[in-house]
């Protein structure tokens, strides 16, 4: 099927490894696609949904015990520990690779292994690469073919040219007297696997999403975070947006969140404030390239949005739910019937009867939820009615600002701005969110996640720090994209949130836009520049001075506990820390101290 031998040398030691019973190379054509759900829904894994409610869309229920990434089963195998870090799971790569290839012995028996050829970002373009995922998962080939451009084109582009091999299996051979299920998976052994050196992964006994489709987190995020530390650029957990001013001035921002803090929210933003326009260029991950000019261009590496869909409706997020009305994937939500989906939070009130993502006939009565928390939509980019014209430009979209996101109840102000570059990756590198009362673990207790990278980055995450340092210092300041912190979670003492949150966050993105345009409405804090009550457009919002006084409040003593919190935090990097965080911390401090807050 191609004259790159790699791959092709690649592809028949996989087979003789996983011994399937045929090769399939995908050519990502309309038919194909067609015809691998007809076999799903013939197999059993999907039912169609129907026709005249979501055309062309497919509803799937995964395995009890597959439901979403797996973190203690994911490993970064470099050479040396210390090079994966403290905030990842490492094993030697040679004792690593001598247990993946016992699993994967044999693991195809029975099956089709499909070839998957694809471009993160769009094809062709400097930013993008290639990958191929070999997988038995006919449900991760079609998933695939939404999130990436798949195919004979991505095989063109390859030519003779270098890729990122992925090997995916979901562990579970059909040999004799075994019979296949709806959703096969390997419940005993699940692994995911990152080798930076070779630059490859290997995934052994999950069908489901960032397990599975490797081409998201694994690749776009694990692999290539190495690839950028290696090439000079970053390759990061971002949504990246386009706005425009009522004067018709459009700028283009990056913000990174902890996974499942409304990323896909705010990436189709319904702004509030007239005049004012957010369009789309990605809702999840960013590679960030220097252009010509010296500053950073961003593409999204993605053609398609993996959603959590339980709070996703159309008083939350209109276009989310105008994208997915066809060609789109449901998994785990729950099924009327009328073959229609649903899920917690899409309608006020809820359907009188569904079967649920178990399978199980469910009624309001039942006190369960009729979706898994983790369901999933997958959904083509390109259906967002506000996808930005240049999302798939191949020089990507020129980036003036940074945003990294919090979750704090209390601390972090509504919005502020870095002091500088160096100011900023402090900022982004003491990222943080509370625990609430539906994760595990103590209620309020602050959980440190770094540039929302903390499952992501495939190396020594002090090392990930150095390389934004490094960015920093490898362009003219005034090229760089200035860097905001902003927290919508912040809450008064009574436990009710302060800011209004989704479509009203276009009044703090509207400062952060006049910052970038040259604007001085702001104010010099200890913390960084903020704007005052009178710098944020909040005519026609229903929120007290109070309340707006509050969320821009710099507590002193808070932020004294906070920069103890965080000396304990950076300990765990021992030496591989960067000088220029700990001045950065210390700065702080003395700013604080000095200050008449
Ligand atoms: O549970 C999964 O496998 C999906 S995780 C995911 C999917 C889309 C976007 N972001 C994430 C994430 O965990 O950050
Ligand atoms: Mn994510």
């Amino acid at each position: 099927m191609t004259n790159n031998q790699k791959l092709n040398t690649w592809v028949k030691q996989v087979a003789q490894m996983c011994e399937p019973d045929s090769i399939h190379w995908c050519t990502g054509s309309d038919e194909e696609y067609s015809q691998m759900c007809e076999l799903l829904v013939k197999h059993g894994t999907f039912i169609k949904l129907n026709s005249e409610k979501k055309p062309n869309s497919f509803y799937c229920r995964s395995q009890a015990s597959d439901v979403a990434r797996v973190e203690d089963k994911t490993f970064i195998c470099s050479e040396k520990n210390i090079d994966a870090g403290p905030t990842n799971n490492w094993k030697d790569p040679k004792e690593m690779k001598n247990i993946l290839t016992g699993l994967f012995k044999g693991c195809m028996k029975g099956r089709t292994m499909y070839v998957i050829p694809y471009s993160m970002g769009p094809l062709g373009s400097k930013i993008s690469y290639i990958g191929v995922e070999i997988t038995d998962s006919l449900y991760v080939v079609v998933n695939m073919r939404i999130m990436t451009r798949m195919g004979r084109k991505a095989l063109d582009v390859l030519g003779n040219g270098d890729f990122v091999p992925c090997l995916h299996s979901v562990g579970m051979p059909l040999k004799t007297g075994v019979s296949d299920v709806s959703w096969p998976s390997n419940n005993e052994h699940k692994y995911i696997v990152h080798f930076p050196e070779d630059k490859s992964i290997w995934s052994y006994g999950s069908g489901y999403g960032g397990n599975a489709l490797l081409g998201k987190k694994c690749f776009a995020l694990r692999i290539a975070s190495i690839m950028a530390r290696n090439e000079g650029w970053l390759a990061e957990h971002m949504l990246i947006i386009g706005i425009t001013s009522p004067a018709g001035i459009k700028k283009y921002f990056a913000a990174a969140f902890p996974s499942a803090s409304g990323k896909t929210n705010l990436a189709m933003l319904k702004s509030s404030l007239p005049g004012w326009k957010v369009e789309c260029v990605g809702d999840d991950i960013a590679w960030l390239k220097f252009g010509e000019d010296g500053r950073l261009y961003a593409i999204n590496p993605e053609a398609g949005f993996f959603g959590v869909a339980p709070g996703t409706s159309y008083s939350t997020n209109e276009y989310a739910m105008e994208t997915l009305k066809s060609n789109s994937i449901f998994t785990n939500v729950a099924l009327t019937p009328d073959y229609d989906i649903w899920w917690e939070g899409m309608t006020e009130e809820k359907p009188a009867k569904l079967t649920d993502w178990l399978g199980k006939e469910w009624t309001p009565a039942s006190g369960t939820n009729a979706a898994h928390p983790n369901a999933r939509f997958t959904t083509p980019a390109r259906q967002c009615p506000v996808i930005d014209p240049d999302w798939e430009d191949p020089i990507g979209v020129p980036i003036s600002a940074m945003i990294f996101g919090g979750r704090r109840a209390s601390v972090i102000p509504l919005v502020f701005q870095a002091f500088n570059w160096q100011h900023g990756t402090f900022l982004g590198s003491t990222l943080s969110s509370e625990t609430t009362a539906a994760a595990a673990g103590e209620v309020g207790k602050v959980r440190r996640d770094p540039f929302a990278m903390l499952p992501f980055s495939g190396y020594n995450m002090g090392d990930y720090f150095s390389h934004w340092l490094t960015i920093g210092k490898s362009a003219a300041p005034e090229k760089l994209p200035k860097i905001f912190y902003v927290n919508w979670f912040r809450k008064n003492p009574q436990g009710k949130f302060l800011w209004p949150g989704y479509g009203e966050n276009m009044r703090v993105l509207k400062w952060i836009f006049e910052r970038v345009t040259g604007s001085e409405n702001a104010v010099e804090t200890p913390i960084g520049y903020m704007p005052d009550v009178s710098h944020l457009d909040v005519g026609g919002l229903n929120i007290s001075i109070s309340d707006l006084t509050e969320i821009l409040k710099i507590n002193k003593d808070e932020w004294l506990k906070e920069i103890e919190g965080i000396k304990e935090f950076y300990k765990i990097f021992g030496d591989r820390l960067p000088m220029g965080l700990n001045n950065e911390l210390v700065a702080l401090e003395n700013r604080l101290m000095k200050s008449t807050l």
